[in-house]
């Protein structure tokens, strides 16, 4: 479905399978080198929403190698096969071939049941690449707006277990957040008992 030009939902794309074994890397990844934390804002509040890192290390608002805001480690690497996942990924939202498409980020994003995002835009990255996001976990409620105001218009989504979203074109730069997550929600069969984990896949357009 597309919500926005560029802006594709494709529900239910995640096997329970894929699903279990994404959340069961995400959570070496939440314990490796550099551990999953939530990210302090310029001005001293902590977001609600837990964060680990591949490739490029986000630290509001600008990518590093290292984590000097989570113990100073190396950002592990984007595995091949995460990349490979992304390709699939905007190859069928967009039903064309996305040989080219090399994410060189991925963050990881974990909600608890009380945990939101903001209305923001994502403008750290030097590529206008589109962004691939998978959900699972408990359903959220994900607001998607315009690239001109933090506000209305906007087009609220429900965004459950399994479903992918790649925001390219013209949505790329759009405002964006998740004002809700609904505890209790998740199929156990996904591999969280708890809360919510989104995986985002970016180009960064940085180089070392
Ligand atoms: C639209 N994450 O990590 S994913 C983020 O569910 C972020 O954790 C949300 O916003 C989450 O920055 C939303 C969907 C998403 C991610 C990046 C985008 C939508 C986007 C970048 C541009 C436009
Ligand atoms: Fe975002």
């Amino acid at each position: 479905t597309e919500v926005a030009p560029g802006a594709v939902h494709v529900p239910d794309w995640l096997t329970p399978a894929e699903q279990r074994h994404l959340v069961a890397e995400c959570r070496r990844w939440a314990t490796g080198p550099v551990p999953m934390r939530a990210a302090q804002l310029p001005t001293g509040h902590r977001m609600s929403v837990q964060t680990v890192c591949l490739g490029w290390h986000w630290k509001p608002y600008s990518y590093s190698r290292t984590a000097e805001d989570a113990g100073g480690g190396r950002v592990a690497p984007v595995p091949e096969w995460l990349v490979a996942l992304g390709r699939r990924a905007v190859s069928e939202a967009y039903g064309q071939p996305a040989d080219g498409y090399t994410p060189d980020a991925a963050l990881i994003n974990f909600y608890d049941d009380t945990a939101k995002m903001g209305m923001h835009q994502d403008k750290e990255e030097r590529s206008d690449a589109a962004v691939v996001s998978l959900s699972i976990g408990d359903t959220c409620t994900f607001r998607f707006g315009n690239t001109t105001t933090r506000t209305k218009p906007y087009t609220d989504v429900e965004l459950l277990s399994g479903d992918l979203f790649v925001f390219g074109g013209e949505s790329r730069f759009a405002y964006h957040g998740v004002p809700k997550v609904f505890p209790g929600t998740s199929d156990p069969d996904c591999g969280l008992t708890t809360g919510r984990l989104n995986i985002t896949l970016r180009v960064t357009g940085l180089e070392d």
